[in-house]
């Protein structure tokens, strides 16, 4: 497998409904979880070099759709809506809508899910985790606007991440180089063994 030139990327479709028609069945999946506001989209711009392949908002809680992008032709990136624009009385399912949920169950990406870095957890990440934990679904940790927090709270909340998700924490920055490296590492990484996986263990799409 080639290395993957995130540079190379651009923007499919935008799905309000499933099944997404259209997409390959082959190409490894990575979607973007986390609250309205935490930097999905921010990120994803960074990560393929881009000011506005994704549309980063300061209004939280626009339409209930994923957008999805291709990358180099060897990957999908998914950027979800954000859940939890509300954090009391309702459940994540209610919140958050089942066309994100049937899409998880049905695509199973590789989740990226981001919280950010200068707030406690709140209780729709660990709802997330939990659910995610309990679908069997393998996901990489990623603690967002890591520029606003300094060296002593940053240690902190490592350590509160760490006890709470029992996964390791990457520290993300648009703002810096923090993080980008080994965040394209990880997907390369995942993309490898992706590939090196038998067709037949993947999921049946369209
Ligand atoms: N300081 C700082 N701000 C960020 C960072 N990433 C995103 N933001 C800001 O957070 C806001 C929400 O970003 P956006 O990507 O739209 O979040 P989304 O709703 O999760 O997609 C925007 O105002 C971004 O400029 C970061 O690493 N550092
Ligand atoms: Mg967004």
């Amino acid at each position: 497998m080639k290395k993957i030139n995130f540079k190379n990327s651009r923007f499919v479709n935008t799905f309000v409904s499933l099944p997404l028609k259209g997409i390959q069945a082959t190409l490894p999946r990575f979607c973007f979880v986390g609250r309205s506001n935490v930097g999905k989209s921010s990120l994803i711009n960074h990560l393929c070099d881009q000011q506005r392949l994704a549309k980063v908002s300061s209004v939280p809680g626009k339409t209930q759709a994923i957008n999805l992008f291709e990358i180099d032709q060897q990957l999908y990136m998914f950027d979800l809506p954000g859940y939890g624009f509300s954090e009391t009385g309702k459940n994540l399912r209610m919140s958050w809508g089942e066309l994100m949920e049937g899409f998880l169950k049905d695509y199973r990406p590789h989740v990226l899910l981001l919280t950010d870095s200068r707030h406690p957890l709140f209780d729709s990440d660990m709802q997330m985790m939990e659910w995610l934990n309990h679908h069997q679904m393998p996901f990489t940790l990623i603690a967002t606007k890591a520029d606003k927090l300094n060296t002593s709270s940053k240690h902190k909340k490592k350590e509160e991440l760490q006890t709470k998700f029992q996964t390791p924490t990457l520290f993300y920055s648009v703002h810096s180089v923090e993080g980008k490296n080994s965040l394209l590492q990880n997907i390369q990484k995942i993309c490898q063994e992706y590939s090196a996986l038998n067709e037949s263990l993947q999921p049946a799409l369209i």
